[in-house]
């Protein structure tokens, strides 16, 4: 069985990260089961063989990848047999400028709104090491950054115009069916979903009506996964 090393925070249970959250859908995609290894931030040494810092690292049999966009474009190359990810070259490309649109136009705006609900959901052994990396690069103190105001959430809302003027005529990105694209974004919101509980969309958002189609596939794959704020006080 393949592993993959993923984020989690202080319950071994809360897996949090976006790109992990890719794969893990990517995978259930493709009818192929993995291993989930809990990683923590401070925890370099365990994916040192990686020859990087970050997660996803997926390990399958002596192949070592990782990163989100190369795991899944690693995962159709081999998985030739099983349900594509993209089906063909231009679904890959419009799926990669979704990636960069996501990463780029969306995530910046969420980390502001997110922040302090995911340094709350951290193991305490990643708090300290969060907080140095987070303020050094954004130049400022989580508190400073962190913004959850109504009308932030209305601007939040505002950028995902393009993908909700796709959804708002189709169930998927990817069309009738769900695939690669909608797990670029899907993972996103999820990151979201399991830290925090901002009422991110108005309940009629075509977004939000795709991301609750989202959390029932697989089996409620991720529609199980656990929440920080469902967690007992203690854990948190
Ligand atoms: N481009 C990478 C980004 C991966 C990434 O940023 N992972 C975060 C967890 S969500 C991480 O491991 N961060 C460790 C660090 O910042 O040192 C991907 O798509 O997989």
């Amino acid at each position: 069985m393949m592993t993959l090393y993923d984020l989690a925070g202080q319950d071994d249970d809360l897996r949090f990260s976006p790109y992990c959250w890719r794969v893990k859908m990517a995978l259930a995609h493709k009818g192929l089961s993995v291993d989930c290894k809990p990683w923590r931030f401070t925890e370099k040494d365990q994916i040192a063989f990686s020859n990087q810092k970050k997660v996803p690292v997926l390990v399958d049999g002596d192949q070592v990848i990782h990163d989100s966009w190369s795991i899944m474009s690693y995962l159709d190359t081999v998985y030739r047999s099983k349900p594509p990810l993209f089906v063909n070259e231009a679904a890959r490309e419009s799926a990669y400028n979704l990636k960069f649109w996501v990463e780029k136009t969306i995530h910046l705006p969420l980390l502001k709104l997110l922040i302090l609900d995911i340094f709350n959901c951290l193991h305490e052994k990643d708090k300290a090491w969060f907080r140095a990396s987070r303020e050094q690069r954004l130049g400022m103190t989580l508190e400073s950054f962190s913004d959850i105001s109504e009308g932030f959430i209305q601007d939040f809302r505002q950028l995902l115009e393009p993908v909700r003027s796709t959804l708002e005529w189709q169930d998927y990105l990817n069309g009738d069916q769900p695939a690669g694209a909608d797990y670029l974004l899907f993972g996103t919101f999820q990151w979201a979903n399991c830290t925090s509980s901002v009422q991110l969309l108005a309940e009629d958002d075509p977004v939000q009506v795709w991301f609750q189609r989202m959390l029932s596939l697989f089996n409620y794959l991720a529609g199980k996964a656990t929440k920080a704020h469902t967690l007992s006080p203690e854990v948190r």
